[in-house]
């Protein structure tokens, strides 16, 4: 293979490979994230399974996302855990302790945070790969995306309603975790502030004893402060307003809001479509034009990066991560500053990086101080996150660049493993092998 990786699999072997994984992943029920770190269904995993599954089988895919909507919130909230009754992964259902939670759904268990707005996306794709099979298929998945579209709409009225404070129109987090990118640098200073209290209950972290390497993996002061902050949210009995007002966390995520913006529209296409009401077509648009402008407003002077804003400490966040490249999948900034992300994102502070096995953007620049090539959110390459650029430039227009991010992609994943995340000068999977949503973007990649 000439990388030092034992093994580069052809593309029909690579897809069998990814098709095994999600079907050896499935309780019956759902696909779990992962076999043993996650054993349970995530939210945004979900949306991305989903799109691998709908080439595999769209039943499958469809009852994935009907799954996770059963579970959402009766104000809307899409959970970002739904549990199974695998006891493996922590915190668990009992340490969220959302059973008494107002608004909490009926007859399953979940987590009391939520996840990035991704699932209009998982849509709008299956829909698009059944069209291309059989008129059977199509009926289903339309008949689907007409069915979940009001849920979607709640969803995204709820990220709306109750988290979107103050003037920013950024979309805000009380978690690390709604983030999806939960230890990254983004939110050391936020997290700084965020002080465990005596009253922490004890607990055992179950993670650092399935990966392998613990250092992969957040630090237990991390997880102090990952617990504490659901600590307060019990005691705020789930209340989301109680919540945004106190919560020793509250950050308008750029990410977040470049996705909501972009899922708005896809929401709106689909809504027109199958003919939804008027007023919440508008309301969609009004959503997506307002969380894009907030975007563009968040872009650094100098270097044109979208930043991050602590909303409690009331100032922008200036960490260099893939998250200042959140312009790219919406739009909506400035041509100039739009034309200095891509050359940015091309260099060899990003993409370009000579050393790096496959030219898949990194979670933090390899040159940035505080850059750890193995741990997490604080270096490596998601290849979910490749999927979503390459989803984002493919519908801008810009092909060349989708069909540069697809390669790059395959390249990072041709070894088979499905890691969840890789080193990015060696191409070593790390974390989890086997995740879900790894094999689910690489099955779209290669249909
Ligand atoms: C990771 O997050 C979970 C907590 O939600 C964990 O570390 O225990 C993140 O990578 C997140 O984005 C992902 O959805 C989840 C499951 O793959 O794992």
């Amino acid at each position: 293979p000439g990388d030092g990786r034992p093994v580069r699999y052809a593309r029909a072997a690579l897809a069998a490979r990814a098709a095994r994984v999600l079907r050896d992943n499935d309780t019956g029920s759902v696909i779990t994230a992962a076999p043993r770190l996650y054993p349970h269904m995530w939210s945004w995993d979900a949306a991305f399974i989903s799109i691998g599954l709908a080439r595999l089988d769209l039943p499958r895919a469809v009852t994935e996302l009907e799954t996770l909507f059963k579970a959402q919130w009766r104000n809307g909230m899409v959970p970002h855990i739904v549990f199974t009754d695998d006891d493996a992964y922590f915190p668990g259902p009992d340490r969220w302790g959302t059973d008494s939670a107002v608004d909490g759904p009926h007859g399953v268990r979940t987590s009391g945070i939520c996840q990035p707005p991704v699932h209009a996306i998982a849509v709008q794709r299956m829909l698009e790969i059944a069209r291309t099979s059989s008129p059977e298929e199509r009926g289903d998945a339309e008949r689907f995306a007409r069915s979940i579209w009001p849920a979607l709409y709640s969803w995204h009225r709820w990220l709306v309603e109750y988290r979107t404070p103050g003037s920013s129109g950024l979309v805000a987090i009380v978690h690390g975790w709604e983030s999806g990118m939960d230890n990254s640098p983004r939110w050391d200073v936020p997290y700084a502030a965020v002080n465990p209290g005596d009253e922490l209950p004890p607990y055992v972290r179950k993670d650092v004893r399935i990966v392998g390497d613990p250092s992969e993996r957040p630090t237990d002061k991390e997880y102090d402060r990952y617990l504490w902050l659901i600590e307060e949210m019990r005691r705020a009995g789930y209340d989301q307003r109680e919540i945004v007002r106190t919560s020793s966390f509250l950050v308008g995520d750029v990410f977040i809001t470049a996705l909501f913006a972009v899922s708005c529209d896809v929401l709106v296409e689909l809504g027109t479509e199958f003919g939804m009401p008027a007023d919440r077509l508008a309301d969609l648009a009004e959503w997506a034009a307002r969380a894009r402008a907030a975007v563009a407003g968040s872009c650094h002077s100098v270097s044109g990066m979208a930043r991050d804003r602590d909303l409690r400490a009331n100032r922008w966040l200036d960490t260099q991560t893939i998250a200042g490249f959140s312009p790219l999948l919406c739009g909506g900034a400035p041509d100039e500053v739009q034309l200095r992300l891509l050359s940015l994102l091309d260099s060899d502070r990003w993409c370009g990086h000579p050393d790096l096995l496959a030219p898949v953007p990194p979670s933090v620049s390899p040159m940035r101080p505080g850059f750890t090539p193995r741990q997490y959110w604080r270096g490596p390459q998601w290849p979910v996150v490749n999927w979503l650029f390459g989803w984002a430039f493919e519908r801008r227009g810009w092909y060349e660049r989708a069909r540069e991010l697809r390669a790059a992609g395959l390249r990072l994943t041709d070894d088979g493993a499905f890691g969840e995340y890789y080193e990015p000068f060696t191409g070593e999977p790390l974390g989890s092998t086997d995740q879900s949503w790894t094999a689910a973007v690489v099955l779209d990649w290669l249909c």
